[in-house]
């Protein structure tokens, strides 16, 4: 089986690929520009983009809107995170939690998935907090700002415990669960 993973973020697809390949599904990059409603919520515009997609003809394929919400700038970035990522950037972040004493945030990461011409749509959390400076090399976006274990950031740990533990990770185990329910793999 092979689902196309449309995204223009290189770094979700080396998630996916990993991920899935213990379950024989080859995931395929498929860079297709789709627009992204103006929305607080993450399902909202996973469901918009996937009704776009498929009316041009493209089936079998996931799509995934993610973000980062700190809970002291209530929950900013959160559906903005693509834009403050390109704008003010992880140094932006931390500036705006310089002094703030609560770094707890999270990421959420909403897939939507259309496979035989069904659609299953899941989200997947991980808590953590914002560190008080960039640390790691690995990764992208955020990741060298943030810390599930309040130790080491996402960008300084290897790809495997990243996706045991990560918001991606969480929602691929909910969307893994739906596919054996509904007898897809
Ligand atoms: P597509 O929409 O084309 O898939 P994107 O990078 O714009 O790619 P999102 O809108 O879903 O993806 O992501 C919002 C921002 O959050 C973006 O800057 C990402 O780099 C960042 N992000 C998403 N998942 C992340 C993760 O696992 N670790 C760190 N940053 C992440």
């Amino acid at each position: 089986m092979k689902l196309k993973v449309i995204t223009s973020n290189p770094g979700k697809v080396r998630e996916y690929q990993k991920e899935f390949k213990d379950y024989g599904i080859e995931m395929e990059h498929f860079p297709h520009p789709y627009d992204e409603v103006q929305t607080s919520d993450l399902e909202e515009v996973v469901n918009k983009g996937m009704d776009t997609i498929v009316s041009e003809g493209i089936r079998d394929f996931i799509v995934d809107d993610s973000g980062l919400f700190v809970d002291s700038l209530k929950g900013f970035p959160g559906v903005w995170s693509a834009y403050a990522q390109k704008t003010i950037g992880n140094q932006g972040i931390l500036r705006l939690m310089e002094g703030v004493e609560d770094r707890g945030a999270e990421f959420r990461c909403c897939i939507g998935c259309d496979i035989d011409g069904r659609r299953i749509v899941v989200t997947g959390i991980c808590r953590g907090t914002i560190t008080d400076g960039e640390r790691g090399k690995d990764g992208f976006g955020f990741d060298p700002v943030f810390s599930h274990d309040g130790e080491r950031t996402f960008a300084e740990i290897p790809l495997d415990e990243k996706n045991s533990v990560s918001h991606r990770g969480n929602a691929v185990k909910l969307l893994i669960a739906e596919m054996r329910r509904q007898g897809l793999i």
